[in-house]
């Protein structure tokens, strides 16, 4: 018989029972959260698909290796482990952990960065872009055109445009640029891969000018499983040997293992050069601890050696792209704006589609995000204007991207929880002329989206 669905290749051996909430509870916990799901209590959230970060459910194994954590303050074999890990997956020599990706982020940043650079990157990430603006850099845009129109349906919406990066490189010169900051996937962009040829081609590029390549590999595995499915040249190859391939391209790489390290905590900052690691190291004991544990307990190394092992298993990694396609298949199907093509860790709801008459400022996804919630209790995520946040002279970033994030956590939701989630969206979409709108009323300087106040308009 011809399956309709990949089946999970896991069995479920523990549960926890989630908030079964009344419209009455959930209008209140949205009023009290201020319009913003990132305010929500979890125990008010039925379906939680806020983020695929942290969020992931550990396998027996690696509880198991929980339990073998070495909490020495200095030298655990859990970070031998860890580093063997990435050295062998990744391929780069110098690894250092760190509490999560944003840890790696703030010292990569801090390292390579002087006042006055350009950081060009495949699309901006909200804490990548922070840290790199607070050491005194620009961010510039250097994604494809087409990664930023939500219908166009490439199979690589994440590549780099290369003139873009020449442009760049002509008007600053290179030695302004101290990396190329390279997202796989992007997640901003709908999950969106980048293919292997542009890797290369960026790396050669880079190479040519005397710049580093510094790649985001916070979903690196996810990309892979991308690369193999529709690259031409890949279908043969596994996902380790496309791991190995991608990461030769790079000079090294900040990962947040909350992601693909199917993990809750932790991240790594992984170097090939001997120079840049060393004075990682000096700024790594400053904010998160010893070069060998970087703000983590030895359990937290040891789940996170063993996550990575299993995230290059091509059953588990090819169900997780199948779950993810299975939401926005039939969310398509029933006319529902999406993101195209369905990317890897999520589905992207369009908001400006959903809802044309609620204009940016308005905050149309914001308003989405908030209205599934009341609708069935699902949480999602805004990826719009609130979470691009505003310029150097105060003004909104306006994105041509208004989106609602719906993340799929890693091995924890099952096709059901996933029907549940379809239905409720086209309900809403159903009755879309009712929605309003939100107003601001409270907002922090920095990644507003997490902390922001909203008021219903009308
Ligand atoms: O949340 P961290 O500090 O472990 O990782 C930061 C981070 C870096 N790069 C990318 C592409 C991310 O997606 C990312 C974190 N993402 C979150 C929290 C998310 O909900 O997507």
């Amino acid at each position: 018989m011809e399956k309709k669905y990949m089946a999970e290749p896991y069995k479920i051996k523990m549960v926890e029972p989630i908030a079964v909430t009344t419209r009455a509870q959930r209008e209140e916990a949205i009023k009290r959260a201020g319009y913003n799901t990132f305010l929500l209590d979890s125990d008010d959230v039925y379906i939680d698909l806020l983020t695929d970060s942290g969020t992931n459910a550990m396998s027996d194994n690696q509880w198991a290796g929980m339990m073998l954590g070495d909490e020495a303050y200095a030298g655990s074999k859990n970070f031998k482990n860890l580093k063997k890990a990435v050295q062998d997956l990744f391929g780069f020599k110098h690894v250092i952990p760190t509490h999560q990706g944003r840890g790696a982020e703030n010292i990569l940043s801090q390292v390579m960065i002087k006042q006055g650079d350009f950081v060009p990157g495949n699309m901006y990430f909200t804490t990548t872009r922070a840290h790199q603006e607070l050491n005194g850099a620009t961010f510039r845009d250097i994604i494809i055109d087409e990664a930023h129109d939500s219908t166009l349906e490439l199979p690589f919406k994440g590549d780099v445009d290369l003139n873009k990066l020449q442009a760049l490189i002509d008007e600053v010169g290179s030695e302004r640029i101290p990396y190329i900051c390279l997202a796989i996937t992007v997640n901003l962009a709908g999950g969106q891969p980048v293919s292997m040829a542009n890797m290369c081609a960026v790396y050669e590029m880079a190479q040519k000018h005397g710049i580093k390549v510094m790649m985001d590999a916070t979903r690196c595995v996810e990309n892979a499983c991308f690369i193999k499915q529709r690259e031409a040249g890949y279908g043969d190859k596994t996902i380790r040997e496309i791991l190995r391939e991608t990461f030769s391209y790079a000079d090294g790489c900040t990962m947040s293992g909350k992601k693909d390290g199917i993990v809750n905590i932790g991240g790594f900052l992984a170097l090939n050069d001997d120079e840049l690691y060393q004075k990682s190291t000096a700024l790594v004991v400053v904010y998160e601890g010893m070069p060998s544990y970087g703000g983590l307990a030895g359990r937290d190394m040891e789940a996170m050696a063993r996550g990575l092992y299993e995230s290059v298993d091509y059953n588990y990694i090819s169900h997780r792209l199948a779950q993810v396609r299975y939401l926005g298949e039939k969310l398509d199907a029933a006319g529902i704006p999406i993101v195209k093509p369905i990317g890897g860790h999520a589905i992207f709801l369009d908001a400006r589609r959903f809802y044309p008459h609620i204009p940016q400022d308005h905050f149309p996804a914001q308003t989405l995000a908030a209205e599934l919630y009341l609708k069935s209790g699902v949480r999602s995520m805004e990826r719009g204007i609130v979470s691009a946040g505003r310029n150097k002279e105060g003004q909104h970033h306006y994105p041509k991207l208004e989106l609602v994030r719906l993340t799929i956590p890693r091995r924890v939701y099952t096709y059901s929880h996933l029907e549940v989630v379809a239905d409720s969206v086209i309900d809403l979409y159903q009755e879309r002329e009712t929605a309003k709108g939100l107003r601001f009323v409270y907002e922090a300087p920095v990644l507003r989206f997490f902390t922001a106040r909203f008021e219903p308009l009308g």
